[in-house]
């Protein structure tokens, strides 16, 4: 290790883990966005609170960037390190550290993957009910720094929701613990809620300590096709009237072909403009029958013109996979995404207005869009046609985003539904925030982290 700054880090920390190796930057120093060359200084992993307290002090004396780094599944740049920073992964801070019964709290350190949080919480008869298709490699820590929301937000909402406390290293060395566990805590700013959805520009989230729920009843999962979207709003609204919704989820046709050509069963023999997956509670005959009732109206008024209903998990699993493998079919197409959000209500008109623009924006090309529509949550992924060159792409889809973010300001939408800003959104913040909030964001960075060391460059220029 030649450089003297890491040289000084290991003195100060004896036992900690540094990689510099070429494989080892490049693999830590990148997320899903694939955007940008990865060209960190280093890799730490801590092991202990203490050890990233070091990191943290070290970083303030010799002013390098710190990127903290969950398990990078992030699709907004939050975790890239591009720039020489240092990546301070969580990685080995992987344990379940605690779980009372009477409070119905997990208490796990930042590094723990969220199926291993769901694993934890099943054992002790529970559940941790937010749930992403990421949820095999993405970490609780990551889930946390983005405020992730997901397939199950209709039902349970954000990660927000679900932390009861927070240990928390700033950007100045300080360990804060906030909330601990309490449900009522009228004691002052929450800065729990600071810290949530701040994308490691104020602090590293180090543990958490998780509201656990029932376990969701036995549900079943319907697979809709639809023929427009005007349709597809009213078959929700009459599913939310009737039934207990767990998800209700929708993709595209173009979607599909995408999903279809990565190894998925087509699910009709016909093609349709739209689908739905959605799950509901189906406990008992009585709830089951309700929701094939649903259907049948649907299908009577012409709303629906196909439908499938899982009768075992394997079939759940399956119809899943359709709207899951979305992200993972296009990957390789190196995608340009967007993650927005509109009030459920204002989706109809939205979604009008952004048809028309991404027609006009993007004519002739591959766009892809699915969602959370019962959160008022859609992705819309433009894929580069065949041999554009990145850069004219990117530059392509960020004019067109410009369009799309008037809109949204327009609408009273966000430009990150559940994504984060990172560095690929920051350009646009200022049409989903105010002047006055950016400033106090500002602010807020400024006192937690006066150094700048903090993610520097992610949702703004400090
Ligand atoms: C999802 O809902 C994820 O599947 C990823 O948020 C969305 O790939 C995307 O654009
Ligand atoms: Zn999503």
């Amino acid at each position: 290790m030649t450089d003297v700054r890491l040289q000084r880090l290991i003195e100060t920390a004896p036992a900690l883990r540094v990689l510099t190796d070429a494989a080892e930057l490049e693999h830590y120093g990148r997320d899903w966005t694939r955007r940008w060359q990865p060209a960190p200084l280093a890799i730490a992993l801590p092991a202990t609170v203490e050890e990233v307290q070091a990191i943290v002090r070290w970083a303030n004396a010799e002013r390098v960037a710190l990127v903290p780094s969950g398990g990078r599944t992030g699709l907004s740049g939050g975790a890239v390190a591009a720039n020489g920073e240092l990546v301070l992964s969580l990685e080995r801070m992987n344990r379940v550290l605690a779980f009372d019964a009477i409070d119905r709290v997990l208490t796990v350190q930042a590094g723990v993957v969220l199926e291993a949080v769901h694993n934890a919480a099943r054992e002790h008869g529970l559940a941790y009910p937010v749930d992403y298709a990421a949820r095999g490699s993405c970490s609780i820590g990551g889930n946390i720094a983005t405020n992730a929301g997901g397939i199950r937000v209709i039902r349970y909402g954000n990660t927000r929701e679900w932390i009861a406390g927070l240990k928390v290293v700033t950007g100045t060395g300080e360990v804060l613990e906030l909330n601990r566990g309490l449900i009522k805590n009228s004691s002052g700013y929450d800065l729990r809620h600071l810290m949530i959805g701040s994308e490691g520009t104020l602090g590293i989230v180090v543990e958490a300590m998780l509201r656990l729920t029932e376990p969701p009843p036995p549900t079943q999962v319907m697979l809709l096709a639809l023929p427009s979207f005007e349709a597809l709003m009213q078959v929700f609204s009459i599913f939310r009237s009737r039934m207990t919704l767990e998800a209700f989820e929708f993709f595209t046709d173009r979607a599909l072909r995408h999903v279809l050509a990565h190894g998925a069963q087509r699910p009709f023999d016909d093609e349709h403009p739209y689908y739905v997956v959605t799950e509901f509670a189906a406990a008992d005959e009585h709830q089951q029958a309700v929701a094939l009732e649903a259907f049948e109206a649907c299908l009577t008024e012409g709303l629906v013109v196909d439908g499938a209903i899982s009768q075992s998990d394997a079939q759940a699993a399956q119809l899943w996979r359709l709207r899951e493998g979305i992200t993972e079919s296009l990957a390789p197409h190196k995608p340009y995404k967007n993650d927005v959000s509109v009030r459920i209500s204002s989706m109809p008109a939205f979604l009008a207005e952004t048809q028309a623009l991404i027609e006009a924006g993007y004519p002739g090309v591959d766009v892809v869009w699915f969602g959370h529509i019962g959160d008022g949550n859609l992705h819309i992924n433009v894929v580069p046609p065949e041999g554009m060159p990145q850069d004219v792409f990117v530059a392509q889809c960020e004019q067109v985003t410009d369009l799309l973010s008037g809109a949204l300001a327009r609408h009273g939408g966000s430009i990150s539904a559940e994504h984060g800003i990172g560095l690929v959104k920051k350009p646009y913040l200022l049409d989903t925030r105010s002047e006055a909030e950016v400033a106090l964001m500002r602010g807020i960075k400024r006192v937690l982290d006066p150094n700048g060391i903090m993610n520097p460059g992610k949702v703004f220029d400090a």
